[in-house]
Parts: C-alpha cells; sequence; structure tokens
C-alpha cells in the first residue's frame, strides 16, 4: 500500500475522494433509476434493476456465508450477470478476484488455491467448453453458476427478496484482485483499491469523452482491466451512459452491434481491430457504423500502417492505449493531431504519474532514449497480493513499478513502446508469462530442459515458441504431443506453445543462465534460412 504521505498528497489533490463502488452504483440509480445501465442481448437492465438485482443477491451471498474481506473468483463471459455478481460482492466488502473466460483447471485452481477463495462464480457453457468441470479445481471453494448449475449452486436461486442489512466497506480498502499478465512462475494477483481504481475510472471517462449519451460497447472479456476500467464498464456507468455486452469479438457479431444500438466508443486489441477493419473494407454496403465515434486500440503494439487505416474505413477517431492491470495508463487525446495519434501510444492520465526511464542498473538514459520505463503514482499498486519475495524485484526501494516495457518518451511527453525487456510474449494482447509455461514443460517425461520465447507474426503480432532440450535417451517429443500434455494439465488454451524447436543444448548468457535472446536470433536466423 501508499505511504502515508502519498496517500494523503493523492487526497489533498482529489484523486482519492473516498467514493466506493457501492457508492457509484447507488448514486446513478438514484439519480436515473429508468436510465438503461446494460444491454445484453434482448436484455436491458436500468440503473434501479441493476442496483436492486446486486443488493438481493449480496443478500443470496451473504446468507451462503460469503462475508466482508472474502475472496471470490468470478470467471464470467459478457453477460449481464456479472455486474450483478460484482456488485453484490462490492455491497458485501468481499473481493472478486478477475479471472477470465479463457482461464483453464491450471489457473482456476491457482487463483483459489492462493487467495483462499470461499466461492467460484461462473457459467455453464461457453464457446463449447463447460465451465462447471473446473468445480473440482476450484474446491473447496463452493461454485455458483449462472445458467444451468447442475450438481453446482444457481446464481438464480440467490437473488433474496430482502436487502441485507450490512456494514459498508471503506474506499482505501482493496476492492478486488485484478490479474497480471506477469512473467515469473505463477500468475500474480494485483489489490486495487476503490480510492484508486475510481480515480483512474474518472479520470478516463473524462479523457474519453464519455457523457451520458455514450454507449460503450464490450467485446474484449468484460474483466480483463482495458475493458473494466480504460474507461472500459465502469467509465460508461459512471458518466450515466450504457453498456452493450458483445458475447464474442468477432466482427459479425460486433459489427451489427455496432449499428443496432448505435455505440459510439469500442476498445479492441491490434488483431482483432484489424480483423473489424478487413471486414468493413471487404463490403460493399455494411452496417451503419456512423455513431461510433472512438475506436480504442491498446494492450499491445499497433502498428502505424494499421493505425491509419482505422479513421478511413470506420469514420472515427483512434485513440491508443497503453495500459497496465498495476495502474498505470496511457492515451493519446481525442483532439491530438494524427501524428501523434498514429505514432505514440499516448501520455499518462495523471499529473502525479511519476515516469522514469532507465538503464539495467537503473540509471535515467538520456532524453528521448528508449529504456525501461519505471512507474509511480496515485492509481499504479505499490505491491502484488501475497507476493512479498517478488514485490522486492518488481518494485524499487522507493516504491516505484518495474513495467518490463521498454519505451522512449518524446520531447512532448508522449511515450512510445519500443519493446519489452521482461519474459513475457505478448500474443495478440494476451500475455503469457514464458516461466510458467516452461514449467509446465518441465513436467513431461521427454523434456530436459524448455524455453519458452515469442516468435513475431504478421498477425498477432507474436505468437510462441517453445524450445525444447530432450531428457537423455528419450525420443524428442513432439509439438502435438507437448500441446497435450499442456491441455491435460489445465493450462487455458492461448499459452500452449504454437511452435516447437528441439536442441541439444541451449545456448547461455555470461552467468550460465538461458539466453533467450539467442534463442530469438536463432529462430530469425531459422525463418530466414
Ligand atoms: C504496446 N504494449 C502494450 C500498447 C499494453 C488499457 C489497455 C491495455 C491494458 C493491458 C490495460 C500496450 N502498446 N498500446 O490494462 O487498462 C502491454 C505492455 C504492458 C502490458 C499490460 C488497460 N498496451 N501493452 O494490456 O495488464 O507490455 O493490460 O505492460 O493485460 O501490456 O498488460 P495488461
Amino acid at each position: 500500500m501508499w505511504p502515508e504521505e502519498f496517500a494523503r498528497r493523492y487526497r489533498e489533490q482529489g484523486y482519492w475522494t473516498g467514493q466506493t463502488f457501492d457508492d457509484l452504483l447507488r448514486s446513478r440509480s438514484d439519480a436515473h433509476p429508468d436510465r438503461i445501465a446494460v444491454v445484453d442481448g434482448e436484455r436491458r437492465v436500468t440503473y434501479g434493476e441493476l442496483r436492486d438485482r446486486a443488493l438481493r443477491l449480496a443478500g443470496g451471498l451473504h446468507r451462503i456465508g460469503v462475508r466482508r474481506g472474502d475472496r471470490v473468483v468470478v470467471q464470467l463471459p459478457n453477460r449481464a450477470e456479472y455486474f450483478d455478481v460484482v456488485f453484490a460482492l462490492f455491497r458485501l466488502g468481499a473481493l472478486p478476484v478477475f479471472a477470465l473466460p479463457a482461464h483453464r483447471a491450471a489457473e482456476i485452481g491457482y487463483f483459489c488455491a492462493h487467495t483462499e477463495a470461499v466461492a467460484f462464480i461462473t457459467t455453464d457453457v461457453h464457446e463449447g467448453f463447460d465451465h462447471r468441470t473446473l468445480a473440482a479445481a476450484a474446491a473447496p471453494a463452493t461454485t455458483i453458476v449462472a445458467g444451468a448449475p447442475g450438481i453446482h449452486i444457481g446464481l438464480s436461486t440467490l437473488y433474496e427478496s430482502a436487502y441485507p442489512d450490512l456494514g459498508l466497506p471503506s474506499a482505501g480498502e482493496v476492492a478486488f484482485l485484478q490479474l497480471s499478465g506477469g512473467s515469473t512462475g505463477l500468475p500474480k494477483l494485483i489489490p486495487r483499491t476503490h480510492d484508486d481504481y475510481l480515480y483512474s475510472v474518472r479520470a478516463s471517462a473524462e479523457i474519453c469523452g464519455l457523457t451520458a449519451d455514450s454507449v460503450y460497447l464490450a467485446a474484449l472479456p468484460v474483466a480483463h482491466n482495458f475493458t473494466m476500467s480504460s474507461p472500459g464498464v465502469l467509465g460508461a456507468l459512471h458518466a450515466g451512459g450504457r453498456i452493450v455486452l458483445a458475447r464474442r469479438p468477432d466482427p459479425a457479431t460486433v459489427l451489427p452491434l455496432i449499428a443496432a444500438e448505435r455505440v459510439t466508443i469500442t476498445a479492441a486489441v491490434p488483431p482483432l481491430a484489424l480483423l473489424w477493419l478487413d471486414a468493413v473494407a471487404a463490403m460493399a454496403s455494411g452496417p451503419d457504423l456512423s455513431s461510433l465515434e472512438v475506436l480504442q486500440v491498446g494492450g499491445a503494439k499497433l502498428g502505424s500502417t494499421v493505425a491509419a487505416r482505422v479513421a478511413p474505413t470506420l469514420g472515427c477517431r483512434l485513440q491508443q492505449v497503453f495500459g497496465m492491470a498495476e495502474g498505470l495508463v496511457n492515451y493519446t487525446r481525442l483532439d491530438d493531431p494524427d501524428e501523434v495519434v498514429l505514432h505514440t501510444q499516448g501520455r499518462p492520465i495523471s499529473p502525479d504519474d511519476e515516469i522514469r526511464i532507465v538503464d539495467d542498473e537503473d540509471r535515467p538514459v538520456p532524453p528521448g532514449a528508449a529504456g525501461q520505463l519505471l512507474t509511480r503514482g496515485p492509481y499504479t499498486i505499490r505491491g502484488y497480493y501475497r507476493a512479498a519475495a517478488h514485490n522486492r524485484e518488481a518494485f524499487t526501494a522507493d516504491g516505484f513499478y518495474r513495467t518490463g516495457d521498454v519505451v522512449r518518451r518524446r520531447d512532448d511527453g508522449y511515450l512510445v513502446v519500443e519493446g519489452r525487456a521482461k519474459d513475457q510474449i505478448n500474443r495478440g494482447g494476451e500475455k503469457i508469462a514464458a516461466e510458467e509455461v516452461e514449467n509446465h514443460l518441465l513436467t513431461h517425461p521427454a523434456v530436459h530442459d524448455a524455453a519458452v520465447v515469442a516468435v513475431p507474426d504478421a498477425y498477432l503480432g507474436e505468437r510462441t515458441c517453445a524450445f525444447v532440450v530432450p531428457r537423455a535417451g528419450q525420443d524428442p517429443p513432439t509439438l502435438p504431443a507437448l500441446r497435450r500434455h499442456l491441455h491435460e494439465r489445465g493450462l487455458a488454451a492461448y499459452k500452449i506453445p504454437d511452435r516447437l524447436q528441439v536442441l541439444d543444448a541451449f545456448p547461455v548468457t555470461g552467468v550460465g543462465k538461458t539466453s533467450r535472446r539467442e534463442l530469438r536470433a536463432a529462430l530469425r536466423a531459422l525463418q530466414k534460412g
């Protein structure tokens, strides 16, 4: 948590206002109960109904034993119940742990165990996968299902007829745990407070021009930090606007929804933006996209060629967003000139976002040079949840978060992302910690050593290549065999390597560590050859 002198300053500056998520929903539903808050297919939920549903669900969750401070792993796709669940948990002061729909037994089991979760709230079947089968991995957490519950507790049975009488959490407390893309063996969890997060939401809503007339389309998973807060669904609720949920992000779902619901703003990762652009470009006369004012693109680097296609193809403004669930978010501004919007990843939200760009020895690089980005500020965490040893490496002694991103700051203060110093693969915005996948690979009987690196990819930006040294005397493993092995271990599909290279030994660095740099160079040589 922030040292007192910082907390005091952030309050004095008006960043931390003492408002909680519960306060946010209450004030909006009091002010305009009949306005539509959420659209999910045929369902339309007003602010008043959302508030009522969240309070009644808080009652039911309380009845089955969920208490203030308890952790609850939430894995829901983009459906209306998501909002009932998170606002019910906020009302109780219980902490949602935001899993993604793509997570499987390995991740869900870890989140539940690491946070000692009391409950796991998921869906029935989504994209062909039966999420109820994850209950075994989540145990001893109680499994609650939105949809057909099978042998579990049905979410729909937990809406009580009366509101519970509960104490209220304070804004300085941790409100939820968000996920980190991470670069180490196990995923890290990010504790965000009401105060710090709501500051980023309010400021983002303002930067992105949200008003009560805004219609925000959630195409990316609603629990991801981008979709949640930049300005995302919470920004839309803050502004008194409307959220439209897309069950799937493909053009055939999204483009007609934009037309039908008169969507004004939405967000995509670069490969998704490309898919939408290509779909629109291929249509002689497509859906009416004239309501769309802003397309936000972030999560991975957007090439300037694709960036330049956005305005002419979609007839809206592009906004680049460079953010992270740990805190810092940068935006190009809506009135920035094209040169800035096409070629930079924006500038920070807050005047109190402190930026340091340093070399490998933590020395500041000359102005305009590329270096590793360190940051500290009113909505950037000071430490991961239950990760004391890792925190000593991930943060400087004076509290700066080591983002692992290599950036350059222009004279005008805008950042350009140049690369990455962390052992992470960014597969079209989905982050993969190399070490996590390596640890799973190492459990295969034919694998002696493993190293996972990024391979450049025209569509996703990066894909994953696993380098493997086979165990002596064993046949080298094949890619299908390794993929099956990781799948059986319950690893999310996006983390499963796309390629395999078998080597007799790994190149090593001066201190004897596996040199991923040389592995990447070897891959480039192979691709050229
Ligand atoms: C290059 N790399 C980027 C960009 C994120 C808004 C938008 C995105 C995220 C997000 C988010 C990038 N260009 N425009 O939380 O609120 C890479 C960086 C960064 C990491 C964070 C938000 N935008 N990245 O992507 O926690 O490497 O958050 O450190 O998933 O994504 O990933 P994540």
